[in-house]
């Protein structure tokens, strides 16, 4: 395999990182190309479960090169602290390389984020409060915003960090009146010590994956939350600050699209969300919480528990379109093994109208009634399975339902936890 691409078609947390991992033997690079520490995969390597969120999968494996590149924001001391709870799990880490393009999460993007979530209310966005979304409309700004690039020259960073801390201090007394000022000096000794560490592994990681590219070396993106998050395409205002869906790629590593070969859209064979927004196959009932309690459906990042609900294929199709996949991984089908039936949205009413189209606005979302295919449910454990054939016939005929409603291919199909547990279509 040479360029492949991983990339989540529901809200997120659809097992991406079992996929990634699946993958990594057969590449040389994994690149992580938008978000930031407000993801969380979950890898279990060799008998071990590792925890990432910034950085790439690739880090488990000594000959691989991981990049985070341009279209990340970068929290430096979360993201040493990951590298340092790594080697306490006595990893050895693979290469890291860092963009000197991508921009940097300051102490003021929490604060702010804070204030402005609280202000919300209800509507809350319900964010991971990493800063994410307050650090990338910096970027989008401009005049606030400091990249890796600009802490590599000590005078240029301790002169620009001066000039934003003023201003955000204005700008946090004003959303709260017990803002207490935060210090320029302070922040540039602690991010200096940051760098002293990352300076190393700081450079341009689009002319080295251009490079690279030009040697035909073998290149996996690894996407981070999941399409219908995408800033520009996703259940807006409820998403996250960033080109989730496969769109990002391009923008967020400096690599054309076109080199890619295989785009993977990674699906859960039911629905979770995390945060504010509609959902319209929800389930507020006992089955939902079964469906929580089989999937262990908690944020990996904050704790929280997901909303469940059957699988959407309006939702996730469009998402597989968006992204432009070439086949479905379908992942946790074990989780829906004990129930009698089971249920695929293949269509929503709105207004008594009924459409296969995924609205572009949130209240039209949130008018929508999911329309069922029920299916019997198969009622046996599935967790051995290792081929297609041995599936029991109504889980087969559940994984056809989902690629035919959602318009790909269903290649893989992950059935537990273990790298083993995964069956190949
Ligand atoms: P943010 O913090 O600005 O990106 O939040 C905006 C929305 O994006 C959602 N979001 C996520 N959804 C699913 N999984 C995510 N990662 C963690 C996980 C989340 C966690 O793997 O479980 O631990 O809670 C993730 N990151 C962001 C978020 O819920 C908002 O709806
Ligand atoms: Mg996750």
């Amino acid at each position: 395999m040479a360029v492949t691409a991983v990339v989540g078609l529901q809200w997120g947390d659809e097992a991406k990182g079992k996929i990634v991992d699946l993958l990594t033997d057969q590449h040389e690079i994994v690149v992580r190309y938008l978000g930031g520490n407000n993801a969380g995969h979950t890898v279990v390597c060799n008998g071990q479960t590792y925890k990432l969120s910034l950085l790439p999968s690739g880090i488990l494996r000594e000959n691989v090169v991981s990049v985070i590149a341009t279209g990340v924001v970068i929290n430096p001391q979360a993201l040493l602290q990951e590298l340092d709870s790594l080697s306490r799990q006595g990893v050895e880490p693979g290469k890291l390389l860092i963009s000197d393009r991508a921009h940097v999460i300051f102490p003021y993007h929490l604060a702010e984020e804070a204030a402005l979530e609280r202000h919300r209310g209800a509507k809350a966005i319900g964010t991971t409060m990493r800063g994410i979304g307050t650090c990338y409309r910096d970027k989008a700004g401009r005049t606030h915003a400091i990249r890796m690039g600009d802490m590599m020259r000590p005078a240029l960073f301790r002169e620009r960090l001066e000039d934003v801390v003023a201003q955000k201090n204005v700008i946090l007394k004003a959303l709260d009146p017990d803002h207490v000022p935060l210090e320029a000096g302070a922040i540039y000794e602690e991010y200096t010590q940051y760098i002293e560490r990352l300076g190393p592994m700081v450079t341009d990681t689009t002319a080295f994956l251009h490079r690279e590219l030009k040697r035909n070396a073998s290149m996996l993106f690894e996407a981070a939350q999941g399409s219908l998050l995408d800033i520009d395409h996703g259940t807006f205002p409820y998403v996250t600050s960033s080109n989730s869906s496969g769109c990002g790629i391009h923008p967020g590593s400096g690599v054309p699209e076109r080199v890619i070969e295989k785009m993977i859209g990674v699906v859960k064979a039911y629905t979770t969300r995390v945060g504010g927004g509609a959902c319209p196959t929800e389930l507020e009932d006992e089955t939902g919480q079964h469906i929580r309690d089989e999937g262990n459906e908690y944020g990996t990042v904050t704790g929280r528990p997901r909303r469940c609900g059957w699988f959407d294929a309006v939702a996730t199709g469009y998402g597989a379109r968006i992204s432009g996949v070439d086949c479905l991984a379908v992942m946790l089908l074990d989780v829906l093994s004990k129930l009698d039936e089971v249920k695929i949205c293949e269509a929503y009413e709105i207004d008594g109208e009924r459409t296969t189209d995924f609205p572009s606005h949130i209240d039209e979302l949130a008018k929508a009634k999911p329309v069922y295919r029920t299916l019997p449910g198969w009622k046996k454990d599935i967790t051995g399975a290792r081929k297609l054939s041995d599936l029991p016939s109504e889980a087969r005929a559940y994984i056809d339902c989902v690629g035919e409603l959602v318009g790909a291919p269903v290649e893989i199909v992950s059935v537990g936890p273990d790298r083993e547990q995964t069956v190949r279509g």
